[in-house]
């Protein structure tokens, strides 16, 4: 990866993220990947598309529509299947090394495809990612890497800043396949008041901490989808409840399964 654009950036990005970071629970990194490597993510996303997919667990292929190939919303946990995705998440990349300034000691989890079709590509609900993943202390961060133009229309990023100062919310389960918590008290004033929507060009990134509070809209275009790659990584610290995650996400799967939507 030899953005030289942005290697000559480093160090004032360096200089400045971080304090961002930790004041709004998120920053915007525009052009941070050049578009050949955009456009090389995207071969390795389609041939992981083609030649991955048909032989992973039905729980690690999302659609809206399960009948409907295009409607193909996410793909978690791609590191486990792959070794290209397992180097881009895990290697020594610029993710990992823009991971481990932010969050001094970072263990890559999960690398995921988050795509919205068009039409039907359903909202993000109101979340933490921190609430996902059943650890303590709660710190670590998001990376989500646009590969094409996300906006108002087919489902932009809302965060709201400073959001993560002020602890976990509480969440309940939602019926929304890829988000199954969303926050239950979503929309005081606090939220309201802070909440920012943010397009995107593919090649940005946008990188929150685990306690902002986030979400998307829908995708209301005709044709244009909205593909972004998920990048998360936890304090390599943290206590995880191991047992309590794995057997949410066995039942998750379950549940998933009886209604027909994996
Ligand atoms: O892409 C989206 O709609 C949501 C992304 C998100 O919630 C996340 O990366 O944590």
């Amino acid at each position: 990866m030899g953005n030289v654009e942005f290697r000559a950036q480093w160090e004032d990005v360096a200089n400045g993220v971080k304090a961002t970071f930790d004041e709004h629970g998120y920053v915007v990194l525009r052009g941070f990947l050049s578009s050949d490597e955009v456009a090389e993510a995207r071969r390795e996303l389609d041939r992981y598309i083609a030649d991955v997919i048909p032989n992973i667990p039905v729980d690690c292929v999302f659609y809206e529509d399960k009948d409907d190939l295009a409607t193909l919303k996410q793909l978690p946990n791609m590191q486990d299947h792959d070794a290209y995705f397992e180097n881009m998440l895990r290697g020594d990349t610029r993710f990992y090394r823009l991971a481990e300034l932010l969050v001094d000691g970072v263990v890559g989890r999960n690398l995921q495809l988050l795509r919205k079709p068009p039409a039907v590509g359903l909202p993000t609900p109101p979340h933490q990612d921190g609430y996902y993943y059943m650890v303590q202390p709660v710190e670590g961060l998001t990376m989500w890497l646009g590969l094409d133009v996300a906006d108002e229309e087919n489902g932009g990023l809302r965060y709201v800043n400073g959001s993560h100062k002020l602890g976990l919310r509480p969440h309940s389960r939602t019926q929304t396949l890829g988000f199954s918590q969303g926050i239950t008290d979503y929309g005081n004033a606090y939220d309201l008041e802070h909440e920012q929507m943010y397009t995107a060009e593919p090649g940005d990134l946008l990188v929150h901490h685990a306690l902002t509070v986030h979400r998307a809209d829908g995708n209301k275009s005709v044709d244009r989808p909205r593909a972004a790659l998920g990048f998360v990584y936890l304090w390599d610290q943290v206590e995880e409840n191991a047992e309590g995650l794995a057997a949410y996400r066995e039942q998750l799967a379950a549940d998933w399964l009886k209604q027909g939507k994996i």
